[in-house]
């Protein structure tokens, strides 16, 4: 039992967030209790990650995909996702400009960290989001499958048609064809709610709308 004291950041926290996220000092606060209560060790490892995108995608298997996603999440240690990591990610993929959250989508899909996206890279996270959401996407007949899918992509993106995707081609690609960006699942307007925490229902489910 016991009442365990409200979460509260050091103020050398909060002004190196102040410096590396959008955010305002209540917004961090707010984004701090909430993670505290989503998460009272403080950080979030694979298992407890795959947990929570099981419970928002309980109709397909998301566990390869919310893999990539904690990849991405997890910078500063590769076993877990800490507050920071969070909140730096959640800055970029919320109320980043939209080179800003391309540059960051780069890196989920370049997941072995070349500065290059493989056709093999493309497709395994293409297959991922299938098994996560596929049974109830309605997909077009030349999307209908990850091969299909991927394929498209290379099509437009691949200007230079090496088989891979430069950071270049990925951005410029994504920008020119909007139909793309929904394939892609990128939000192309930035959220401008003025609190976070209204507009999402806790810190779990606003990880898992970065890519949905
Ligand atoms: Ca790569
Ligand atoms: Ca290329």
């Amino acid at each position: 039992m016991g009442n365990k004291p409200v979460a509260k950041l050091r103020s050398t926290d909060l002004e190196y967030f102040r410096q590396s996220t959008t955010f305002t000092d209540a917004e961090i606060q707010d984004w701090y209790k909430c993670f505290h209560k989503d998460c009272p060790n403080g950080s979030l490892t694979l298992d407890e990650f795959k947990k929570i995108y099981a419970q928002f995608f309980p109709a397909g298997d998301s566990s390869t995909f919310a893999e990539y996603v904690f990849r991405r999440f997890a910078t500063n240690h590769h076993d877990k996702i800490s507050f920071g990591d969070f909140l730096i990610a959640l800055s970029i993929t919320a109320r980043g400009t939209l080179d800003e959250k391309l540059d960051w989508t780069f890196g989920l899909y370049d997941t072995d960290g070349d500065g290059f996206i493989s056709r093999n890279e493309m497709f395994n996270i293409v297959d991922s989001i299938y098994k996560m959401v596929g049974s109830v996407m309605q997909l077009p007949e030349d999307e209908s499958t990850p091969q299909k899918r991927t394929d498209k992509i290379f099509n437009t993106f691949d200007m230079d048609h090496d088989g891979k995707l430069s950071r270049d081609e990925f951005i410029q690609g994504a920008k020119s064809d909007p139909s793309i960006m929904n394939l892609l699942n990128i939000d192309r307007t930035p959220i401008s709610t003025a609190n976070p925490i209204r507009s999402s229902n806790n810190t779990l489910s606003s990880m898992t709308r970065l890519h949905t």
